[in-house]
């Protein structure tokens, strides 16, 4: 991170996809961020931002920044996408308005409400099998996992059959973000598998007839979108709603194991526990990276970003700028962690949030009221994963009431 181009750009030689980075990628993020506002990572001729305040100011200029050439390296203009884009994801306005207005409505606080009961009985049961089993165990598998798994599906409306493809194909996923590297050729072998089994769950026969997928397709019959738009958009359900809050609640668990202190906090005022999953999301930002295009030729702190160019924003580097966090490196549970990049920012700000943010709600109510202590029973393990900070297994020791 020391030689400069003629215009004054910092230039990085390092590969942020390279599996050493992915696997503790916060020194790297730190060196990113003290290069300046804007790197060039000459490895993949990208642009690169780990500054609060930039990749702020990006994600909020969906004029500037767009989504439609891809969120991925892969430059849409240029390259086939390996699927059809996603009408939310990979879209801007005015193709993204009326998708994104229809699953904001489904997704919403008040549309969540009817869920809640019978997510709190579910976390309850489920964190209660878990105890019994032992004290040990691994909270990535029996919980982080386990729980998104028994309430999300069913809330969509999918088949039993086939739901252990839901993970593998987010896996993929939020690899194919990043470039062809060993994990992106990992996954490839099962591709179109995976992917024809996401695609047959998302018609209307497929699913049952109550749940977020028979409200999309109710949306078309009112002609808020189109039938065309309705099964690519149960498709997005699919793929954003189980690796994230895998990884989202993998994060506020280990935060927890690590931290006893913290623990004893969320024990003392349960209430924290919708703070402690935000503060968890910024410390360890499960969705790390996403991409942007720009559409003209744009100034950003002082280095010109020209029209058409792909620009790597550091969502996880951002979350732990010391520029906009005191102590940045700390999970603390009293801390304000509004404002934090991790579910995006702007338009595309994750419509998912609400519905992250009961699951683990409910999870972590179920614990704090039954485990008095939890702490690490073994070394954790990372998933390595082009974009998501991911577990394999965070082992943990609990005494429970
Ligand atoms: C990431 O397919 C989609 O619409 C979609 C896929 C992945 C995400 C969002 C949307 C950000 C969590």
């Amino acid at each position: 991170m020391t030689t400069f181009a003629s215009s004054h750009v910092p230039v990085s030689h390092v590969d942020p996809f390279g599996l050493d980075i992915l696997e503790n990628p916060l020194p790297f993020q730190a060196d990113l961020r003290d290069a300046g506002p804007v790197v060039y990572l000459d490895r993949y001729d990208v642009f690169a931002m780990g500054r609060y305040e930039q990749v702020h100011a990006a994600l909020t200029d969906w004029q500037g920044f767009q989504s439609a050439a891809g969120v991925g390296l892969s430059n849409f203009r240029y390259e086939k996408p390996w699927r059809p884009p996603s009408l939310l994801l990979e879209a801007d306005p005015p193709y993204h308005d009326a998708p994104r207005a229809v699953l904001s409505k489904i997704l919403g606080p008040r549309a969540l409400q009817k869920l809640r009961a019978s997510w709190l009985a579910d976390a309850e049961a489920l964190v209660d099998q878990v105890l019994e089993a032992g004290t040990e165990f691994d909270a990535v598998t029996r919980l982080a996992a386990a729980f998104p798994l028994r309430v999300f599906p069913d809330a969509v409306g999918i088949h039993e059959t086939g739901r252990e493809n839901l993970l593998p194909y987010g896996d993929h996923l939020f690899n194919a973000f990043g470039p062809v590297n060993s994990l992106v050729e990992k996954g490839a072998p099962r591709v179109a598998e995976l992917s024809a089994w996401v695609n047959a769950q998302c018609t209307r026969e497929a699913l049952s007839e109550e749940g977020f997928g028979a409200q999309i397709w109710a949306a078309a019959d009112r002609g808020d979108i189109t039938y065309e738009q309705a099964p690519l958009i149960v498709r997005s359900l699919l793929s954003a709603g189980v690796d994230t809050t895998v990884n989202g609640l993998a994060a506020v668990l280990y935060a927890f194991a690590g931290h006893p202190d913290q623990w004893e906090r969320l024990r003392a005022n349960p209430m924290l526990a919708r703070t402690a999953f935000d503060e968890a999301v910024r410390w360890e930002s499960p969705v790390q990276t996403f991409f942007r295009t720009t559409t003209r030729d744009i100034e950003v702190g002082g280095v010109l970003i020209p029209d058409g160019r792909k620009i790597l924003m550091f969502l996880g580097a951002a979350n732990r700028d010391p520029r906009r966090w005191e102590n940045p490196d700390t999970f603390d549970v009293h801390r304000d962690p509004s404002g934090h990049v991790g579910f995006g920012m702007g338009i595309h700000q994750c419509v998912g949030q609400h519905v992250a943010r009961l699951e683990s709600e409910a999870l972590l109510t179920a614990l704090v009221t039954r485990v008095e202590t939890v702490e690490p029973a073994g070394p954790a393990q990372r998933h390595l994963n082009n974009t998501l900070r991911s577990w394999k297994s965070v082992p943990v020791r609990v005494i429970s009431n």
